[in-house]
């Protein structure tokens, strides 16, 4: 397991905490997401061959997110 630290853009609630968490939990390979709102960033514990930084950053922009 590798953890991987994404900084986000476009979240403005918990709600949008909620989302991201559920998005990068919810994929094969990630084992948790801890999502802070303040510090607009995910660390990401996950397998990187099942779960790749490519697929984490996918599923967060697919949810509306932006990943930089
Ligand atoms: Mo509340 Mo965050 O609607 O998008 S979930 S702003």
């Amino acid at each position: 397991m590798t953890h991987t630290t994404l900084e986000i853009a476009g979240m403005t609630c918990g709600g949008c905490v909620a989302s991201v968490t559920r998005v990068l939990t919810g994929l094969p390979g990630v084992t948790s997401a801890q999502v802070s709102l303040e510090k607009s960033q995910a660390v990401v514990e996950h397998d990187p061959t099942t779960a790749p930084v490519p697929a984490l950053r996918s599923a967060i922009e697919d949810a509306g997110f932006t990943v930089r």
